[in-house]
Order: C-alpha cells, then structure tokens, then sequence
C-alpha cells in the first residue's frame, strides 16, 4: 500500500436529544475522522470512536489523537505495509489504545477494498447482504423510553436496548413489558451493578430479556461467570472484552454466553474478526455494537457484520437515529427493519464534504515520503 498522506479530522456534532446512561449524559459527540490516500490518489476512510471524556473506556478524543499523530503514523512510515493486516500486527507494538489504532487501520481496510475494486463486506469475508436493524433507548424518564420505543417500533427497528441501573431496572422494565410483552428486548447496564446486587439481577429474569450487557464491572471477569450460573437471563459482555485473550477467557470461565464486538474497542477489524471466528467455532453469539458514531464507523460496523457469525441484531441503527444530517452520502438509513449491505467499493458509502467542512473543528496531514 503506497501511503501518500494522511488526513485527521476533529469533528463535533450535536446528538438530536441527549443520551442518557448511569455513567453521564452525550449532548455533543466529537469523533477523529482518519483518511488516507495512497499515490494514486484513493483515500480510504476510519473513524476513532473515543469519547471526549474517558467514562466508556479510558481513551479521549485527544489521547487517540496524540497516538495515531505520534506513534502510530511514524511506525506506518518507517514499515511499509502490504495489507491492513499489516498495520494491526505492527501496532501490536504499542499497547492498549485500541480505539486509535481502530481508527487508522480501518481506514487501511476501506483504501485497500477500494484499491481491489471489492466491497468491505465481501474482503472480510461477509455472506449477508442486509442485516437486521436494532436501537438503543438511553432515555432519562419512563415516559420519555415508551414514546422512543413506539417511535422506532414504526421505523421497523428488531431488537431494543434499553439502558439499566439499579435505581429503575425492574420499575422500568416492568412498564414496558406491560405495554410490549412480546417485545425483542435487551438491557445495557454499563457495569452498574456488584455482586452484592445479586438478587436484583435474579429479579430481571422475569422479563424474558434477549441478555442483559455488561452488568458488572469490566474487570469482574470471575464474578460474572458467578452470576452467570446464578441467573437465566444471558449475559453478554462488552466493556470487559477489549481483545481475542479476554473473549477466550470469558469463553472458557463462562462469564458469558454472548459477546457484543466493537472493532473500535478492541483495535480494529483484525482483531474483531479473530474474535467472531473463535466465537463462531465455540457456537456463541455475537452481534455488533454501537459507540453513537459518525457514518464511516456506522459503515464499517454494517461491513463487520455482514459476518456469518453475526446472528443477533445489534446496535445497527440508521444515521438519523443520532444525527440531523450525517457526514456520509447516502446516509444509512432502515428499510424494512434493515440497513442493506454494500456491493461497491470498500465501506460503500461516500463523503458529504459539505457536512464535513462544517463539522471540523481540527485539521491535521501527515505527508509520506515515497521513493
Ligand atoms: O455500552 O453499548 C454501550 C454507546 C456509547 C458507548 C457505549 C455504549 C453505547 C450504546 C450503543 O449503548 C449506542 C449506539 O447504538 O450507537
Ligand atoms: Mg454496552
């Protein structure tokens, strides 16, 4: 791959309504847009899905910034590569900071599907062609959780999320059980609840949930499996996997019968592909999930799972979900309570310059010299 330069993009953008979880509130997302073009002039697309204050995971818009402009573009430079492959075996040489490393070799992975004239889906080895549309509900009231269900029920949504802490869990799910018994319905609970809460979580079996993510913290890897064989509603973890190691171990401690993977916190396609392999070879399920991204990562996460392994609807929502107008062209939009999969060239979707232009706050390029 000749690398020509690479282009950094801050951006920031207003959510249309907040998104509300235990940890704080998202009113205005800022994301680092990552292209890169090659000598012949193709650019190739990721998107660093960090967070400006580090509540999901420990990286910051800024901190993937100072690594992907630091670290990570001056080892692209000193060691060419051949395939994006390449470049998440390189960055192994550099720890942690999965979401930065996400965001450049993404943008590798798109380059070199475009150079080959073949979709994303179809170079990682994609056999869907749509996938079912899911949403999450992050809502601040009971109230206002109903009235975005009924919105995104009529927009043909499959799977609801809704996001869960002790202080409303049962209170909650119980109301909207009542008005959608048969509801495709799952909790999120971003690590809010102890072991000693166990009764509580036993108490939630009561509502026929698909799984409950994340309800312990993303260390409590042995206590998950306790509370794994004391409750029957599955659990699926996503803040504890950040890499192939720690799904092997959830896996083999039976801490959970489900995985949710995100490319961008476990750094990159590469490692999210090994992970769906293992899980699909070990008959657990996965599905993939969502970080309130722009639509190149919204694009990626469509291309990622396009997997066979991807059997359960995740976090694949429309881009006017989050957004007033997205920075891609066509936006992802749910038909039918599906989002379809590319057949062009690389993530499939193009870029609204304008949106853009008017959503960069930062601006940095990376020249490379090529002999
Ligand atoms: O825990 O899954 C999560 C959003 C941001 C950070 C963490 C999580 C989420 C979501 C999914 O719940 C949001 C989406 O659909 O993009
Ligand atoms: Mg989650």
């Amino acid at each position: 791959m000749r690398i020509a330069q690479i282009k950094l993009r801050v951006i920031s953008m207003p959510l249309k309504s907040p998104f509300h979880t235990h940890l704080g509130t998202v009113t205005e997302r800022e994301g680092i847009i990552v292209e890169v073009i090659d000598s012949d002039g193709i650019s190739g697309y990721g998107e660093g899905v960090a967070f400006s204050t580090p509540w999901y995971t420990e990286e910051t818009v800024a901190t993937s910034l100072h690594i992907v402009s630091d670290v990570l573009i001056p080892l692209l430079k000193k060691w060419p590569i051949k395939h994006p492959e390449d470049a998440a075996i390189l960055f192994q040489s550099v720890r942690r900071n999965h979401m930065a490393k996400a965001g450049l070799e993404m943008a590798l992975w798109d380059l070199y599907a475009k150079r080959n004239s073949m979709s994303l889906s179809k170079v990682i080895g994609g056999t869907r062609s749509e996938i079912a549309a899911g949403v999450v509900v992050a809502a601040d009231s009971l109230n206002s959780s109903l009235n975005q269900i009924e919105k995104y029920l009529g927009e043909g949504y499959q799977r609801f999320k809704i996001k869960i802490n002790p202080s409303q869990d049962y209170s909650v799910l119980e109301e909207i059980r009542r008005y959608y018994p048969e509801l495709p319905l799952m909790a999120d609970a971003n690590s809010a609840y102890t072991l000693n809460d166990i009764d509580r979580l036993k108490a939630l079996d009561d509502f026929n949930l698909l799984m409950i993510e994340q309800p312990l913290a993303s260390d409590d890897i042995i206590e998950h499996s306790l509370l794994q064989n004391e409750i029957n509603t599955p659990i699926c973890l996503d803040e504890s996997i950040v890499s192939f190691n720690d799904a092997k171990n959830a896996i083999e401690l039976g801490s959970c019968k489900i995985i949710n993977i995100k490319a961008g916190r476990v750094g990159g396609l590469y490692e999210a592909i090994r992970i769906h392999d293992f899980c699909l070879d070990r008959g657990i399920e996965v599905w993939c999930g969502g970080m309130i991204e722009f639509g190149i990562s919204r694009a990626h996460n469509i291309a990622l799972a396009s997997l066979p392994g991807f059997t359960i609807p995740g976090d694949i929502s429309a881009s006017n979900r989050f957004w007033d107008e997205d920075i891609i062209s066509p936006e992802v939009s749910v038909k039918n309570g599906s989002v379809s999969v590319p057949d062009t060239p690389g993530i499939g979707f193009g870029i609204n310059e304008k949106r853009l232009k008017e959503t960069t706050r930062i601006e940095k390029v990376f020249k490379f010299e090529n002999k």
